[in-house]
């Protein structure tokens, strides 16, 4: 099933529910080479979410800010290559979505254990907005939030479950976004644990 949420942003409901064992297989992979970290924000805070990436570009965030880099900081090599089954993956996403021709150079690993959340955002350090952003949900549910060009938008909630999909592009892709508290759970698949694969055309 496909829902338009909001101009721009179509939620393909368990659109990746056949796959998520060669996704999951990916994310193990890739986590071996560039572990799950815990980033600091330029702020100084660290962020409750674990990250890696994969792909020619990864997004990190320091003392010095957000941006991407074709290196992980943790070992100064490349980040690990995107598994094939992912690339795939996210292009048949974003053709379903309307979004032909989609060829991601980076892609975010987002674990979220019970507690983690993720504040109101844009993502913006993108070289191209007309590129869509493909986000694919894993193991344990979570409230998504929605919102609008400013901050000061009242967002709305979307509830995203194992295997959803969200493609976010056109006049979407600068809205406002964050994910609110995971709560405590189980999932047969991940454990205590929600991933979010976010796919990105960086440059
Ligand atoms: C809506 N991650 O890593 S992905 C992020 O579930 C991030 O981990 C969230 O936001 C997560 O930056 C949500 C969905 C997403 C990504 C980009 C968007 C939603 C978006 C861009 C515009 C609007
Ligand atoms: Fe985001």
């Amino acid at each position: 099933t496909c829902e338009s949420l909001m101009e721009g942003a179509v939620v393909l409901r368990q659109f990746a529910l056949a796959e998520t064992d060669q996704l999951l297989a990916g994310i193990r992979q890739v986590t071996a080479q560039a572990p799950l970290r815990q980033m600091k924000t330029p702020g100084g805070h660290t962020m409750s979410v674990a990250m890696s990436c994969c792909g020619e570009q990864g997004w990190v965030t320091d003392s010095r800010g957000y941006r991407y880099q074709p290196e992980d900081p943790v070992s100064d090599q490349p980040w690990p290559a995107m598994p094939e089954a992912l690339y795939r993956f996210a292009g048949r996403a974003a053709d379903a979505a309307g979004f032909p021709g989609f060829e991601p150079d980076s892609c975010l690993i987002n674990c979220y254990r019970p507690g983690a959340k993720m504040g109101l955002h844009q993502d913006r350090d993108e070289q191209d907005f007309s590129q869509p952003i493909v986000s694919v949900s894993l193991g344990l549910p979570v409230v998504f939030q929605f919102g609008g060009l400013k901050r000061n938008e009242r967002p709305i909630k979307v509830p995203l479950a194992h295997g959803d999909v969200v493609v976010w592009g056109g006049p979407a892709r600068l809205r406002y976004h964050g994910v609110l508290t995971l709560k405590a759970g189980e999932h047969p698949l991940t454990g205590a644990c929600r991933y979010n694969l976010t796919f990105r055309r960086a440059r």
